[in-house]
């Protein structure tokens, strides 16, 4: 299994994404991983996560993809079409590849609720889908380990 993570986020509503990128590496760090091992890609929007969440999970570089994002429902009558799009083609993505893609998008109502969980106040989205990037990373290699026994 690759060693490397890629850390993939959209700039839409940079200051909460940029905060959510900063929690991820800091939690990769935390949990022992180089951080010349962790990647980090930008893309406009959440929209345009599905489509290099693919192309990097088909190039079996790395051994998770941490998708990070934030869709407000205050700002955009988009939203459904955004969030539902983000989280369904990044869904599919996992399935069809078996790499784990882990969704860390803020879908919020406002601004503020953004801000909380992107480290202000309730923690930080980006630094638990770091963790949960890892949890599937050794969830798959214990599934490999199952089903050669
Ligand atoms: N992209 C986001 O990541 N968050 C949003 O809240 C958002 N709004 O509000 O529309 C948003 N729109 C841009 C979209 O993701 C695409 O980048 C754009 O439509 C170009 O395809």
């Amino acid at each position: 299994m690759p060693s490397r993570y890629l850390v993939l986020a959209a700039r839409f509503n940079d200051l909460i994404t940029k905060a959510l990128v900063a929690g991820a590496q800091d939690a990769f760090t935390e949990m022992g991983v180089d951080p010349g091992q962790v990647d980090l890609l930008w893309v406009p929007g959440c929209f345009e996560l599905a489509t290099v969440a693919a192309k990097a999970a088909r190039s079996g570089t790395y051994a998770a993809i941490v998708c990070l994002g934030a869709v407000i429902r205050g700002e955009t009558p988009h939203f459904d079409y955004v969030a539902g799009q983000a989280a369904g083609g990044l869904q599919r993505v996992g399935i069809e590849t078996g790499v784990p893609v882990i969704f860390g998008v803020l879908t919020t109502d406002t601004v503020e609720q953004a801000l909380n969980r992107s480290g202000i106040k309730s923690g930080n989205k980006g630094a638990d889908a770091a963790r949960a990037a890892i949890q599937m990373t050794q969830a798959l290699s214990r599934l490999e380990e199952l089903v050669r026994r």
